[in-house]
């Protein structure tokens, strides 16, 4: 339980239990669907850093609801990635943290936001808030909540969301889907890839994605910057047994003209190397603060290290942000990563 459940005062209660006079969070699929059939205008967000699984899942609920008869919106404050603009609809999200003048939705979904501070959109707290998640971080800040840890990607709940709401999922839809799968499951290498997810890809994709230009977009569009931007981090790679860092300072993005989403992804080569099990990527921000994305192999769960520092994300994927300097950034998550993997000794090795 969290201090955010406490369910709001204005108007359009319905979806949650009275249980003695107190208001109690509601769970569930069906629950989520009882609230959307309820109300008629929806604002549609994820969280701040919007990545394929926020950005893909955003489009295709925003596509279902319209399929609803419902009126939706969709707002984040942070800029799309250049590899996800071209997915359908991508154009019409709007981008600001502050919400429209005259804007007034009977609900405000989330997708994959733990708080409404994920978010980082202002003036949402005080509406109807339907909250759907797949992470472990996940909690129930919402009078409607629908957390599914099972799921590889919030748009496979997204998908299920759908299926029992009657709507027929379209060739677009089915696109954002599988982009936002195949995204969220690291290509179908993370931990939790399993037999089902395989089947929601080929279901996707008998509705019309096509995994080789999905791919394209994804893996092989990528600005010149970025590949610079990598060279830089490489030069940076250390290992010490079973942990791999690399990191790019302030000066490095300014004099590769890089930005903040070339350095998505550049993690993956320190947990690339064989026997590294834990690998963490440092970005140095403009404003000083150091931004941390993490990577583990297997068992161990590197979300636990992120939560320490305030962030979260997948067990063997998530992120965080430390005061500066770079230096003494790296060292705390580094005795962070040390102390973690000492609890984690594998019998036989140690
Ligand atoms: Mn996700």
């Amino acid at each position: 339980m969290t201090d955010h459940a406490t369910p709001r005062t204005s108007a359009g209660t319905s979806g949650t239990i009275h249980t003695q006079g107190r208001k109690v969070p509601i769970e569930g699929l069906a629950a989520v669907l009882d609230a959307i059939r309820q109300r008629e205008h929806f604002l549609l967000t994820s969280h701040c850093r919007p990545d394929g699984d926020a950005v893909g899942s955003l489009l295709a609920l925003w596509m279902i609801l319209k399929e609803m008869g419902k009126h939706a919106d969709m707002q984040l404050c942070d800029r799309v990635p250049l590899i996800y603009r071209t997915l359908p609809c991508a154009e019409q999200i709007r981008h600001a943290s502050t919400l429209a003048e005259g804007l007034k939705p009977d609900a405000v979904i989330l997708l994959e936001c733990d708080s409404v501070e994920r978010s980082r959109l202002q003036g949402v707290r005080d509406e109807f808030l339907i909250n759907i998640d797949h992470h472990t971080s996940g909690n129930l800040f919402a009078p409607v909540n629908w957390i599914d840890t099972e799921a590889s990607a919030v748009a496979e709940m997204v998908y299920r969301l759908a299926i029992a709401a009657n709507v027929r999922v379209t060739s677009p839809m089915a696109t954002c889907l599988y982009t936002a799968l195949l995204s969220d499951t690291g290509s179908f290498c993370y931990e939790g890839t399993c037999a089902g997810t395989f089947t929601l890809a080929r279901e996707l994709v008998e509705l019309g994605a096509s995994p080789s230009r999905i791919a394209e977009d994804l893996y092989f569009s990528n600005p010149l910057s970025k590949m610079r931007l990598l060279g830089s981090a490489l030069t940076t790679l250390q290992r010490e047994g079973r942990i791999a860092w690399l990191w790019v300072a302030q000066d490095d993005m300014a004099r590769l003209a890089a930005s903040e989403e070339d350095c998505l992804g550049i993690v993956n080569y320190a947990i690339g190397i064989s026997g590294v099990e834990v690998a963490a990527f440092l970005r140095e921000m403009p404003d000083g603060r150091v931004r941390v994305s993490l990577r583990s192999k297997s068992k161990i769960r590197v979300t636990q290290v992120a939560e320490q520092f305030g962030g979260g994300g997948h067990e063997n994927a998530s992120g965080c942000t430390l005061d500066g300097p770079l230096n003494s950034a790296m060292e705390r998550v580094l005795g962070e990563l040390r102390r973690h993997l000492d609890q984690h000794v594998i019998p036989g090795v140690a």
